[in-house]
């Protein structure tokens, strides 16, 4: 009865979820036996690690720009996550293999100190103490010890004390050069998935080489979040999988390698910094001999981790094209499987590895719950209050119609916020409920077309899923069944699926996906919510009018100021 290991690290906790396969009654019509899952836990960091003084996740900063996080808590994290996990009295011995899965784009730079320490962990220490505390070198310059200390008097194995992490966004120039240098948005987006994006990897390192020569020459790896943490499992430098190295702008798509061309736009001796691209289901070693001694773990497998978006894709049971997942939460997101890298051509969608060797779209809404309970509280409503509006007001909502732009928002890129309406009363409570959830299932079907996928199963997750009318809006506007997914850990329950899917590749019991979610990573019974085929047709004329209109709504949107 073998066990399998899923962890997230994300931006505000590490999550592990256990699986076990014993239960025979639950074996599944392809022969797999459906995985149960036995333990969960969540560390999160500002409470739990408060000496590293985050908040949310990330080092407070003068700028709001910059958005940095501190590796080491990570690390200290997962010691902390496996002294969890052996207190919680499982039988560990069964445990077979693990895998990650952790927040996208945010990178780790490590200094030559580094293999040996990884290699050489002592199990009787605890992990981040080693990761801080190395013998200076006496090769080091007296540059690279500054950089490499970051802490004055703390030698570590980091050559940058700090991460740059997924929310940063201050890297416009080094998106402009990066961009230039390939020669265009378009042709950068055809080449790595996406355009230059100024969270994503390579204009981060851009600007670290930029701002700091001599911290980027003392650099011998950069990592992602993902791969840094399976280097701490594995005991070693762990290689990248496509799904989380095609969140940098630096790996070509089609061949899922580095593209020496986007390297060469980015920063001077990149290639030899950077871990080698394997599949998803690559066996990248065992457990190092630090967590084996000081847990009383077993050789269990590391497979290589992920970006949680990848992660999730698996979590949310999104197996084939034509399924899709849209996630309602702070901000709304909408992800697929698709067979083919078909790129966005207006720039706003990525494309990324997804863990079955396929690939994914993911497009990104910042107005998504936060535009939602703006008008809610504009209108003094509550939760029921505002799905009775919903339910009181027509499919079409008679042609009124909103861009709900409190924020600026991604897609579509509208750097000055507005919010326009256009046919509708502000103080008309009831219709602009239901133009603010119209707006934004249109314009998430709208906006999703580039993937090329037909869409026929959505999976709805996130805070505002448990909205049934809302869902009736999506199904309309999509043309789609709906199912609502209970989501709280869909990355982490990705992660030990693809664990309990690689172990079996490796035995040559190679499960099709379709076998490793099915009965554990699905819709919650019952929860379909069809498509009126009346209100379809109807949905099909306004998302050409709203599409029409949107650029003039961008194009009025000004000075920051709110008009109607
Ligand atoms: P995140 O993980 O992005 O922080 P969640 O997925 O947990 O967010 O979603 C939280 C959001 O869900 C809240 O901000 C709230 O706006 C929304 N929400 C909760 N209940 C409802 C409801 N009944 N109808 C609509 N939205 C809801
Ligand atoms: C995706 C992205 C976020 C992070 C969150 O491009 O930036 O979803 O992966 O952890």
């Amino acid at each position: 009865m073998p066990l399998y290991l899923g962890l997230d690290s994300s931006t505000q906790s590490l999550t592990a979820m256990l699986l076990a396969v014993d239960n025979v009654e639950r074996t599944n019509p392809d022969g797999a036996r459906t995985p149960a899952v036995i333990f969960e836990h969540s560390i999160p960091f500002d409470t739990e690690l408060p000496h590293y003084g985050t908040e949310h996740g990330v080092l407070p900063h003068e700028d709001p720009s910059v958005v940095l996080a501190p590796p080491l808590m990570w690390a200290e994290a997962l010691d902390r996550m496996f002294e969890a996990i052996v207190a919680s009295g499982l039988d560990l011995s069964r445990l077979a293999a693990i895998a990650g899965s952790a927040q996208q784009h945010g990178s780790v730079y490590l200094n030559a100190s580094a293999t040996n320490v990884l290699s050489g962990l002592a199990p009787s220490h605890p992990l981040a103490e080693q990761l801080r505390i190395v013998a200076t070198s006496e090769q080091d310059t007296a540059a690279e010890r500054v950089s490499l200390t970051g802490n004055e008097g703390v030698q570590s194995v980091l050559s940058r004390r700090v991460s740059p992490i997924w929310m940063d966004s201050s890297t416009s120039e080094e998106c402009r050069e990066i961009t230039a240098a390939i020669g265009g948005a378009d042709r950068l987006a055809q080449l790595t998935g996406s355009r230059a994006f100024e969270r994503f990897t390579g204009p981060q390192i851009r600007k670290f080489y930029k701002q700091d020569p001599a911290g980027w020459e003392a650099t011998d790896r950069v990592h992602l979040v993902s791969s840094f943490m399976a280097s701490l499992l594995a005991g070693a430098h762990a290689p990248l999988d496509p799904g989380d190295a095609s969140g940098m702008n630096l790996m070509d798509l089609r061949t899922r390698d580095w593209s020496a061309l986007a390297l060469q736009a980015t920063a001077p001796g990149l290639a030899a910094k950077l871990p080698p691209i394997v599949p998803s289901s690559t066996i990248i070693g065992e457990l190092a001999p630090y967590w084996q001694q000081r847990f009383r773990l077993p050789a269990a497998k590391v497979v290589a981790w992920s970006g949680d978006n990848p992660c999730s894709l698996i979590g949310t049971g999104l197996i084939r094209e034509g399924q899709i997942a849209v996630s309602l939460g702070t901000s709304d997101t909408l992800f697929g499987l698709m067979r083919e890298p078909r790129v966005d051509r207006t720039g706003t969608g990525h494309v990324f590895g997804a863990p079955t060797g396929d690939y994914m779209g993911l497009t990104c809404f910042l107005n998504g719950s936060l535009a939602r309970q703006r008008i809610r509280d504009e209108h003094g409503l509550d939760w029921d209050g505002f799905s009775a509006a919903l339910r009181a007001t027509p499919p079409g909502n008679d042609g009124a119609l909103m861009f709900p732009w409190f924020e600026p928002e991604i897609t579509p890129d509208v750097r000055t916020p507005a919010v326009r309406r256009v046919d509708l009363d502000p103080d008309d409570g009831p219709r602009n409920v239901r133009a603010v959830v119209e707006a934004q299932m249109m314009a998430l079907a709208n906006h999703s077309r580039w993937m090329g996928v037909e869409v026929d199963v959505i999976h709805a997750t996130g805070g505002a899923a448990t909205n049934t009318e809302i869902l009736h809006v999506m199904a309309d506007v999509f043309g789609a069944e709906v199912r609502r997914f209970e989501v709280s850990n869909s990355a982490c329950l990705g992660a030990a699926l693809r664990a309990y899917h690689a172990d079996l590749s490796l035995s040559g019991r190679e499960l099709p996906w379709e076998a490793v979610v099915r009965g554990i990573a699905e819709p919650i019974a019952d929860s379909a919510v069809m498509p009126n085929a009346s209100n379809v047709e109807a949905y099909t004329r306004l998302r050409r009018r709203y599409a029409k209109l949107e650029p003039l709504a961008i194009t009025e949107c000004g000075g920051g100021e709110r008009r109607r």
